[in-house]
């Protein structure tokens, strides 16, 4: 298998192209079609005491009640995550999906959860900023034994605080969330939010390595990642953030990956408005366009949708918003390069020097098969040029349909224009 110093240096070497030309050999076969989520319980019926979180490109953990109590079943397994059309990728989460399903409960709620482990290793479920007996708090070893394979462990306990939180394992947690298991928790409050909110999304922030040409994140790089996802899809795979022009919005955004990530949206400022310490309140809350997102924290951001448009939506380290490329290349703009190019071609037919003038003509190079192309995705008006932590918030008069409404129609006289 190809190792990461050795696909960095023939980029250098060759000025960066040929690292799309490598072929990696994995252990793993590449899978072909992604697998769909599965549950034991049928999908949870309204109408509920709050507006139900939506999780863009993912889903809601069902339950069912038992004298009181609202029982969930997760399920710690293998699945075959597609990304974003043309890669799909080995992860380990939750009944069939990663990350795993969110977690929708009330304030007050007593809630149990059973927990079956079908993964090749133990595993455990600590729930991250939630108040609960110490015993319950899933650090293996520390709180509780391992959940060893064919295993399954009841963790209950009762609700005491509403907000934005997060479950992952706590055994063998490197490699574990490297491969994708966390998910969010997202407990609302007693009494219905004044004002209501319209929309509520949340959003799980991911980093991972995953060489040009397999299909299996490596768990043992720290820093160098290639491949960056909201609720583990990547830019053009992100499904947009649909809203009715003068709806109330809050998006939700939790991060356990390795950095931290500044979250920008165009167009709008809006309000802070929560931690995983709980809500902020009044003249607590302050007004941003991006929200950084600290490793091992969500952020609750708030505003109203009231100018319609497609908004850009966007992790903002220009990195975080593109697909695999090798990092240790050479510059080579305003670099002479002469007649090089032609001279590799003979040796290599589909070498294409990397841009003397930027790399924006570059979208898609070729690369090996089951990776996506750096920066890539077709708007109205040409290439969009973006990769990974992107998406569309997408605002419509009158909408009565959250499915993608397409692109915005600009009213007449509002696009900027070529000057003759
Ligand atoms: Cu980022």
């Amino acid at each position: 298998m190809w190792n990461r110093r050795q696909l960095l240096s023939s980029a250098a070497l060759l000025g960066g192209a040929s690292l799309l030309k490598t072929r990696a050999a994995s252990a793993d076969a590449i899978p072909t079609t992604p697998s769909t989520p599965h549950f034991d319980l049928p999908p949870n019926k309204g109408p509920f005491p709050y507006v139900p979180v939506e999780t863009p490109n993912g889903v809601t953990l069902p339950w069912k009640m038992e004298k009181g109590v609202k029982v969930f079943h997760l399920v710690a397994e293998q699945v075959d995550r597609e990304f974003a059309p043309g890669m799909i990728v080995k992860c380990w989460g939750y009944n069939g999906i990663s990350p795993g399903p969110t977690i929708e409960a009330v304030e007050g709620d007593r809630v149990r959860f059973l927990v079956t482990n079908t993964l090749p290793e133990r595993t455990s479920v600590h729930w991250h900023g939630l108040f609960l007996p110490n015993g319950m708090d899933g650090v293996a070893g520390l709180n509780q034994p391992h959940i060893e394979p064919g295993e399954t462990f009841v963790y209950e306990y009762t609700l005491k605080q509403n907000g934005t939180f997060m479950y992952h394992p706590h055994s063998d947690e490197m490699v574990q969330m490297a491969l994708g298991m966390m998910g969010m928790f997202i407990i609302h409050p007693r009494v219905p939010e004044n004002p209501r909110i319209d929309r509520d999304f949340a959003i799980m922030l991911h980093e991972w390595f995953i060489a040009p040409g397999t299909a299996r994140p490596n768990p043992a790089v720290m820093t160098d990642f290639n491949i960056f996802t909201f609720n583990s899809r990547a830019w053009p795979g992100t499904a947009p953030l649909v809203a009715r022009t003068g709806q109330r919005v809050r998006v939700r955004i939790g991060n356990l990956s390795m950095d931290s990530h500044p979250i920008h949206l165009h167009g709008y400022r809006f309000l802070c408005v929560g931690t995983d310490g709980g809500k902020i309140v009044g003249q607590g809350q302050w007004p941003e366009t991006t929200v950084n997102v600290p490793v091992g924290s969500t952020r609750d951001i708030e505003w109203v949708a009231d100018v319609p448009g497609d908004w850009a939506f966007h992790c903002h380290k220009s990195h975080h918003t593109m697909n695999p490329m090798g990092h240790e290349m050479p510059v080579l703009i305003g670099a002479k390069q002469g007649d090089a190019e032609a001279r590799v071609r003979e040796v290599l037919p589909n070498y294409m020097a990397m841009g003397s003038a930027g790399m924006g003509g570059m979208m898609d190079m070729g690369r090996p098969k089951n990776t996506l192309p750096m920066m890539t995705g077709e708007g109205p008006f040409g290439p969009i040029e973006m990769g990974g932590m992107f998406t569309v918030f997408k605002v419509r008069d009158g909408i009565t349909s959250y499915g993608d409404p397409g692109w915005y129609k600009h009213p007449p006289g509002t696009v900027a224009y070529k000057l003759t």
